[in-house]
């Protein structure tokens, strides 16, 4: 598969632009080779520069649920921008998005939109703050909440992929006001809220971690989470960036039957726009300026073509739910191939999958949390990567990401995606 024009562009990039792309995962460093440079997506598949057809597992990280481009974004887009791109003031559009999430998610009674999933938590924590008027917060090793000073602690996804989970730049104060327990180990959390007795503002996790790939939180394990914030008056947040409305029309929390206090947004609610957004109880979103006096705001929010294509792939989502059912039958055949094939090597390579999120990971002892995620051999996922792209297929560039199925891949698609697993796992084991 030729890649010329990509590893040209990739060279010029590199002079304008650090490492030569706008997010850190994409530069295909974990796996080796050159990124590929996109020119156009069209349901399942992207198009690279060079020519190359590529179905494609990671649907822009997640909010392509039907697949690239579809015809009621696009038309939901034509229409709004015949009417302008930004106001800096209230639409009514606005509107109609917050209702339809209090709709579909119901612990969120308010909403507010922001730009992206890391301006949400970053927005979710200082109001958990603001409302508790404690200053630590509660993360999980392994976990990615975007990129603000105080979750680049033991961070996951491309912190992970880089060896640098605790980024340079983070100061020591904001590293203090930030406790790291253990995924799925509700002893580490019990510890760390002994030892700092009515100061812990908020918990804040990914119910359904995407971001040190696939791992979902064991019931038990959440529903005690949920007890201990309810006892000690911490406010318990979702990230639900990439499993809101992927998961389930109310997302993670819906699958795991636990409300969170406040929940965080993105990706698809913008369906492929950059937005974010964070909601929950009244009482809590009440003290966001300017009804309250915890301040946070943005030109951007809202704006009129983010919300019009989220408000568009919502509303798809509400009236038709058995897309949810597509999804996990695809998922599950998927699933059913890509283990006949770990198999076919002799191996027990583990594989998570909740609904349409999913990670082959390159270990053989179960992965529940970050220890177990980071027994993987990544130089074998590099190949493996390799392996798949040269056959058309298109799989996160880093073992710690999770991989995503849409409504618009075909049984063809997924033949011949399981077709090429085969085929790379014999070549490399
Ligand atoms: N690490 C991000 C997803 N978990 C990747 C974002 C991007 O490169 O677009």
């Amino acid at each position: 598969m030729s890649a010329n024009i990509s590893q040209n562009l990739f060279e010029e990039a590199k002079k304008y632009i650090p490492g030569g792309v706008n997010s850190p995962v994409r530069a295909f460093k974990s796996v080796g080779g050159t990124p590929r440079f996109i020119s156009k997506g069209a349901g399942s598949k992207m198009f690279d520069v060079d020519g190359n057809e590529l179905i494609d597992y990671i649907g822009s990280w997640g909010p392509h649920l039907f697949g690239h481009n579809p015809e009621f974004i696009q038309t939901a887009l034509l229409n709004a921008i015949e009417n302008g791109t930004s106001f800096g003031a209230p639409t009514e559009i606005e509107i109609k998005m917050a209702k339809l999430i209090t709709e579909l998610v119901p612990s969120v009674e308010m909403v507010r939109m922001v730009n992206s999933g890391t301006e949400a938590t970053m927005s979710a924590i200082r109001v958990a703050r603001g409302y508790t008027g404690k200053e630590k917060i509660i993360k999980f090793e392994g976990c990615y909440h975007g990129h603000g000073d105080f979750f680049l602690i033991k961070a996951g996804s491309g912190a992970l992929t880089f060896g640098v989970p605790t980024s340079p730049g983070v100061t020591k104060g904001n590293a203090a006001d930030t406790l790291v327990a253990d995924f799925n180990n509700m002893e580490s959390v019990k510890k760390l809220v002994e030892q700092n007795k009515n100061e812990i503002a908020a918990v804040i996790i990914e119910a359904v971690v995407g971001n040190m790939g696939t791992v979902r939180a064991n019931d038990s394990f959440i529903k005690e989470l949920r007890g201990i914030c309810d006892e000690e008056k911490i406010v318990l947040i979702f990230d639900e960036v990439m499993t809101g409305f992927r998961l389930a029309q109310g997302g993670a929390q819906e699958i795991l039957g636990v409300k969170p206090d406040l929940s965080t947004f993105g990706k698809i609610i913008g369906g492929g726009l950059p937005v974010g957004a964070y909601g929950g109880k009244k009482e809590i979103m009440e003290i966001v300026s300017p009804s309250g006096p915890v301040y946070q705001a943005g030109t951007l929010s809202g704006n009129p073509l983010a919300m019009n294509a989220g408000f568009a792939a919502l509303t798809y989502i509400k009236d038709n739910p058995e897309v949810y059912k597509t999804l996990e039958e695809k998922s599950d055949y998927l699933e059913n191939g890509i283990k006949e094939g770990i198999k076919s090597v002799g191996k027990n390579f583990q594989f998570n999958r909740v609904g349409s999120m999913m990670t082959l990971f390159f270990t053989e002892e179960p992965v529940v949390d970050f220890n177990s995620a980071v027994k993987s051999d990544t130089t074998l996922y590099g190949k493996y990567f390799h392996g798949m792209l040269n056959r058309g297929i298109y799989l996160p560039p880093a073992q710690f990401e999770a991989l995503f199925v849409s409504t618009a891949h075909t049984m063809e698609d997924l033949d011949k995606t399981i077709k090429a697993h085969f085929e790379t796992l014999k070549e490399i084991i």
